[in-house]
Formats: C-alpha cells, structure tokens, sequence
C-alpha cells in the first residue's frame, strides 16, 4: 500500500501528482468468501479491517449496493463523544473514542479527527439534574465530562447567547472536552484503503437482494444483483435498512427508520471552536474545516425510508440555532439532505448473533452510530470470528429486548426520536 507522508505529497507535488494509486481495487465478486459484510458503511468497513488485521480472516467481501460511505456515514455531522449514561454504553463508547485518538496513523489516512471539545446546553431543571447525572456516572467510568455554570460555557463557546430573557435560557451546561468531531469520508476511505490492502473484496453496485439458508437453517449464500455469493458468516451493517435485509433472512427486529437531517450553511472564517448540542431544543452545530456551519436537527415523527426529512423540522432548527448564536442570523443556508436512522426500543445498538447460525448483525445506532464506528467494527469482528460476543458487545445482544435487559439511552442519545 503507498504510504502517505510529507515527503510523499513533496514527491508527488514535483512529479505533478501522476503517481498516486487509486486507493482501492474494483474486484469482481468471487463465488465464495469465509465472510461477507453487507453494508459498505463506515461500520461495515471497520469491521472488514479488523476482521482481516486482528483476526487473519483475509477472504472477506464487502458488499455495497451503492456507493462506499453513501449511506449515513457520509451524511453524518459527525459529532464523537462518549458521554453515555449506563456503565455498558460508557464501555463501548470510550473504547471507540480511544480509538478514534490513534486511528490517523493506524490507517496512515487523516480522519481529521479533533477533539475540539462537546458541549451540551441545559436549558430547564430537568436538563440540570439529568446532565450532572451523567457527568458523575461518567467520571465513576472514567469517561471525561464537567459541569459548566452559563457563564464558563460562554467563555468556552463565545458566540453562545446566554441572556437571561431568552425562550430557551441557558442553566449550564456539560462539557466533554475529548469529545469533537473526524471527517467521515476519510473515515470510510481509510478503512476501505486499509482493508483492501490485505485482501478484502470490497464490491460496489452490488445489492443484496435475498438470503439464503441452508437445511439446517443456516446462512449459505447471498443473492445479489450481481450474481450468487456464497459464504460461510454473513454480518448486516446496513443501518436504516436492517428491518429489510435481516427480513431476508425470516428474523424480524424491534427497529423502526425515520429520517434524520442536517444542513450546512456558507462557508465562512473560523467562528466556532467547538461542538455545541441542545437536546432539548433539537439542534447541534459545529464548523467544518471548510468553514461551513454543519448543523443538524432531529427526527421527523414518522416512519420512512426517504433520504429528506420535514421542512418544518430543520426550520425549527434554525429558529434554535438563531436564539443560541445571534451573530448567525443572517447566514445563508447552502443544502440540506436526510439519512435513514435504525431505532431501537432503548437507542442502544444491536451488536452480536442471531437466530440464524452464521448470520450476525449490527444496527440500531439510530441517529448516533459515527462516533462509534472504530469501536463498532472491532467489537463486531471479534464477534464474527470467534462466534462469541466480545465482552464489550455482550449487553448488547438481540435478546435483551425479550430479557429485559434494556440499556436505555434515550436521554444520552441527545437527538430527539
Ligand atoms: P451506513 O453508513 O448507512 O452504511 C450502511 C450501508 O449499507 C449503506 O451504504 C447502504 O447503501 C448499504 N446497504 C443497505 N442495504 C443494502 C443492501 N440490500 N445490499 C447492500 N448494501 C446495502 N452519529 C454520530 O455519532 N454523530 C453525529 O453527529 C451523527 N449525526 C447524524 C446526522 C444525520 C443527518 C444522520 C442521518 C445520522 C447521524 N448520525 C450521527 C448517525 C450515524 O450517521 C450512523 O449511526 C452511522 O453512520 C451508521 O453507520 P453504518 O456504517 O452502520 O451505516
Ligand atoms: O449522537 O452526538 C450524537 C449526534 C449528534 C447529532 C446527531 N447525533
């Protein structure tokens, strides 16, 4: 694999760029794979990487139906944090913050990945007492989180508009400081560079349409738009899809999609130097490296697999973000666009088994998945080549939702749904 460095891009910059390698191959599906990963997301990528780096299981496929990282990886705003409330989410969380700190030069690839700091605004008492919950449950698990007065979020955040005559006051709010934000393409680039490069097929255009199971009821084989794939694990990554794809198979999941939007402003010259959220309020922003405001707003109220949300959600939004930051009243709003989020009954994902031998999912990251990505894939690995969950995916399995063992996250999920 070409190694990217300051001498390379010098090398490349006299010799007119004409020597650098397309950054993955473009395999034709082979008839058969130890794996196959539906889901070309950056999930689905992660898990390919570490299945074939920490795992030695090299004959892998990735199969896409469109596009690598088109799905809600690449339409994310890409906050990271760990600030969950329970101690299994706070696992599994930090683990992929820990991640993401090492993973630019793991994959030799910048994800852009900058710990600017997330601050969330609480803006009733109810915000108060839930938010100093959580930042005493994250300190017991390590996890870094700090209460604010209003008056040291403004000096943290200076655009934030903390008078006291405001619809939505601000009370404090909660400070993540190795929270922030990485660059999704890249993330998904990266892991598809690093996966290739040991041999994994990563196979685009290539929809899954039906699962095969064999007379035991096991997976046996993937009916695809570009032929039979046969393959002896099959892992679903496809988020807003996975009622459809896991359906393929006979298992029904307690998930429902909706669309989730967000929206970007013009670009503009660094004005915001950090990641600020209101749960309550539905909005969240922090500033490219491009310079354009990335703001996001919360689910539409109803079930659908259309990739645009409501109008009337993202002008709520904006009504929000105008209350918050005055000074971005007459910013001009460049596109906006929808991902399809994969809910669950606790907003805690799905990692693990199925009923069906072979046959492994993970989903239900709703709308918070990208900051787990690294950790994510490698939990998901594990559990794929060992056939056993690894032990910080185990709370999450599929039975919990018969068990009662539910995590529920709903407040940490700080998007509305
Ligand atoms: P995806 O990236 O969606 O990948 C799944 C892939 O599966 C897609 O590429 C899709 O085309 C493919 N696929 C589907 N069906 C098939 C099939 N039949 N055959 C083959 N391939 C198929 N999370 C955060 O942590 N922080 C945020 O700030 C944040 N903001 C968000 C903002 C928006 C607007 C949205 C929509 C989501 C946001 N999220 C955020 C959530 C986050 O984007 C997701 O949880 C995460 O990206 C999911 O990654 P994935 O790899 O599982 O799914
Ligand atoms: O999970 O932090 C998050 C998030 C922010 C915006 C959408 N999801």
């Amino acid at each position: 694999m070409q190694k990217f460095s300051g001498l390379a891009l010098l090398r490349q910059g006299l010799g007119g760029h004409l020597g650098w390698q397309p950054q993955w191959r473009n395999p034709e599906p082979k008839p058969a794979y130890d794996v196959v990963i539906v889901g070309a997301g950056g999930h689905g990528l992660a898990t390919a990487y570490y299945l074939a780096k920490e795992h030695g299981i090299r004959n892998v496929a990735v199969l896409e139906k469109g596009w690598l990282g088109g799905g809600n990886t690449g339409r994310n705003t890409t906050i990271i944090r760990s600030n969950y409330l329970f101690d299994e989410s706070a696992a599994l969380y930090d683990h992929a913050v820990k991640l993401w700190e090492g993973l630019t030069q793991e994959l030799n690839y910048n994800i852009m990945f900058s710990q600017r700091g997330v601050m969330m605004l609480a803006h009733t008492v109810h915000d108060v007492q839930v938010f100093k919950r959580h930042v005493h449950a994250n300190r017991l698990n390590g996890v870094d989180n700090e209460w604010l007065t209003p008056e040291q979020a403004k000096e943290f955040c200076p655009p934030l508009n903390i008078a006291a005559n405001m619809r939505y006051p601000i009370l404090g709010a909660a400070l993540q400081r190795r929270g922030g934000t990485a660059r999704h393409d890249a993330v998904a680039w990266g892991y598809a560079r690093a996966a290739d490069a040991m041999g994994v097929d990563i196979i685009q255009n290539c929809e899954v349409k039906a699962i095969r199971r064999n007379a035991q009821g096991a997976v046996e084989a993937l009916e695809t738009s570009r032929g039979t794939i046969r393959a002896k694990k099959v892992g679903v990554v496809v988020a807003g899809s996975t009622s459809v794809v896991m359906g393929m198979a006979g298992v029904r999941m307690p998930l429902e999609s909706y669309p989730l939007q967000a929206l970007v402003s013009e670009p503009v010259k660094p004005v915001f130097p950090c990641v600020v959220m209101s749960n309550t309020i539905h909005a969240y922003i922090s500033q490219s490296d491009k310079g354009e405001l990335v703001i996001g707003a919360g689910t539409d109220a109803y079930t659908s697999y259309t990739q645009r949300g409501g109008l009337h959600i993202t002008t709520h939004t904006l009504d929000a973000i105008c209350e918050l930051f005055p000074m971005f009243r007459r910013m001009r709003m460049l596109r906006n666009w929808g991902g399809i989020v994969d809910v669950t009954p606790d907003r805690s994902p799905i990692i693990g088994k199925t009923p069906v031998p072979g046959l492994y999912v993970n989903c239900g990251w709703g709308t918070g998945g990208f900051k787990a990505t690294p950790g994510s894939g490698h939990v998901f690995a594990h559990t794929i080549a060992k056939d056993e969950p690894h032990p910080i995916a185990a709370p999450f399995n599929l039975d919990r939702f018969k068990a009662g063992y539910l995590i529920d996250e709903a407040a940490a999920a700080a998007v509305a749904h």
